[in-house]
Parts: structure tokens; sequence; C-alpha cells
């Protein structure tokens, strides 16, 4: 029950209570693992402080830009501070400009291109490089990406190529930090209704098309993503780096 007792840990990407991160810093935190986290900005800090509350009052929290390297220098030496170490760091952010999710991918424009790499990309390896000083005794980082990586998921445009970029990254990351014995690895999540996937026109047409087509025929759960986090930040996946796992219920398997 307490797979992750003693553990130090810190999430990056809680907006509100559906966030994906907030599913697997729940589970992070019922398996005994004590928790900083950041929010993205002031417009966030409220509902973020009020979900952070009920892991106690005396929890981190700090605002982080990713797109700030002070930002991210400043966290990890508060959480330093505070902490002493790190085992754990969960990566579960993601943006792209509206626009380049609507129309075509041709159209992608070269300042919409970089800011989803960016955020959605580079700050994986900025977040590893803050994190690592801290890991001295090994640790998991566990980072969110999805299916349109690998295959054409129409209007996922700019995010498919970033989340390309996320998932190559988490094998060079695993390399560099091997020998610390720091695993880096990815959950590629189906669709869950989540802020970030609100805004997305047909997004319930998504919802239908896995719960038709998924060998599992449902969508996933939360509290599965959550369950698989717990898997992948503990000494049961000592052995597994550099990988994406599926929680898709079966849905990347399909090939019609
Ligand atoms: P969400 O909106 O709850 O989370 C996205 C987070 O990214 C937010 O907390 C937001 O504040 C943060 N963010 C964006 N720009 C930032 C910046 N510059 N600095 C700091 N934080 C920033 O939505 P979610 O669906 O929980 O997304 C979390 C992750 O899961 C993302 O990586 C997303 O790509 C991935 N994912 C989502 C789905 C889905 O269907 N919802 C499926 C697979 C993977
Ligand atoms: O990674 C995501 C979504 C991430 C995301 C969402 C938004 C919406 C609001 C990134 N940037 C933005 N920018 C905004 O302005 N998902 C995996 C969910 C998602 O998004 C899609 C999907 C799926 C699934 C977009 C098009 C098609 C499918």
């Amino acid at each position: 029950m307490s797979q992750l007792e003693g553990k130090l840990g810190i999430v990056f990407g809680v907006a509100n209570k559906r966030s994906i991160a907030w599913a697997i810093a729940q589970a992070w935190h019922r398996a005994g693992a004590r928790l900083a986290f950041t929010y993205q900005g002031e417009r966030l800090k409220e509902n973020v402080e009020e979900l952070v509350g009920t892991f106690g009052p005396d929890t981190l929290l700090l605002p982080c830009d990713v797109t700030k390297d002070e930002d991210i220098d400043r966290v990890f030496a508060e959480v330093g501070a505070k902490f002493g170490q790190l085992h754990l760091l969960l990566h579960s952010v993601a943006f792209a400009p509206k626009a380049a999710l609507e129309g075509e991918f041709i159209n992608t424009s070269r300042e919409a291109f970089r800011i989803s790499h960016d955020v959605s990309a580079y700050s994986l390896i900025a977040l590893a490089r803050g994190a690592a000083p801290l890991m001295t005794a090994g640790g998991s980082i566990v980072a969110m990406t999805y299916y349109g990586s690998e295959k054409v998921v129409p209007h996922y445009n700019v995010m498919g190529v970033a989340k390309a970029s996320l998932e190559s990254s988490t094998r060079y990351l695993a390399y560099d930090l091997g020998t610390k014995k720091i695993r880096v690895n990815c959950i590629s999540a189906g669709p869950v209704n989540t802020l970030a996937a609100r805004g997305i026109a047909g997004f319930t047409e998504m919802l239908n098309h896995y719960e038709a087509h998924s060998p599992l025929r449902r969508n996933v759960l939360p509290e599965e993503l959550g369950a698989t986090g717990t898997f992948l930040a503990s000494d049961g996946a000592a052995a597994i780096t550099g990988q994406v796992l599926y929680v898709d219920c079966g849905y990347q398997i399909m090939g019609m």
C-alpha cells in the first residue's frame, strides 16, 4: 500500500481537478510520496492552491512558467532548500497556439512551431537538468504524451510533432541519466476530458471513437493514469527507462 513511502516528488501541470497531473499527484500522495507543486501563472494560482491545500498546509507550491529559465532555476533552488533531495518528477505540460490546432498542419507558423516545442518538449530537458542534481538516490521522471506523435490525428498537427520530440527527448535523457539511476519514461494516454481537451472541436466524437474501437471498448480513467504513474515511480519499474507506455485501453495496437 505504500509503494512510494519516503519519496519526494515535484509535479508540473496541475491546472484544475480534471488535470491528468492532479490524478497522478493524488495517486503518488496516496502511495506515500511527499509532493511539491508548480502552477503556470497567477491565473491558475487560487485553483491549484485549493487543490494542493488538501495535502496539508505546508505543501510547497511555486509559480513556474516552463518557458522561463529563471522560473525553473528558482523552483529547484526552493525544492532543494525544502526537501534536500528529490525522487520523482511529473511533466504534464503542453501548449500549442489554438490556431495551430484548427487549420491544416501545412500552415503551421514558425512562431507556433517554436512555442509548441518550447512548452511541450524542450521543457522536459530543462526540468530534468534542474531535477537531476537533487536526485542523488536515483529517481523517476514521468512525462505525458499522446499517440498523435506517431500517427496522424487530424488537427493535432504541430502538437504531434512536439510529442514526437518529447518522446525522443525521453530516450536521450534516459541514456544521459541512466548512470545516476534516474529513469525517464512517458505515459501515452488515450483521450481524457480535461481543460486542454475541452476546447478541441470534435473531442466528444474522439471519445466515442475510442469507445467503439479500442480493444477494451471504453476510455481510460484518470485513476488508471494515476496507477500507471505510481508504477513507473515505484521500484517495481526499476528496470524500465526510455519507454512510452500506452495507457489507452489498447487503441494503439489496432490497424483498423
Ligand atoms: P491540463 O490543461 O489540465 O494540463 C496542461 C497543463 O499545462 C496546465 O496545467 C497548464 O497550466 C500547463 N502549461 C501550459 N503551458 C505552460 C507553461 N508555459 N508553463 C507551465 N505550465 C504550462 O490538460 P491535461 O489534459 O491534463 O494535459 C496534461 C498533459 O497530458 C499534456 O502533456 C497533454 O499533452 C497530455 N495528454 C493529454 C491527453 C488528453 O486527452 N487530455 C491525452 C494524452 C496526453
Ligand atoms: O495534448 C493534448 C492537448 C494539448 C493542448 C491543448 C490545447 C487547447 C487550447 C495544447 N495546446 C492547446 N492550446 C489551446 O489553445 N491532447 C492529447 C488532447 C487532444 O488535443 C487534440 C486532440 C487530443 C486528443 C487536438 C486535436 C485533435 C486531438
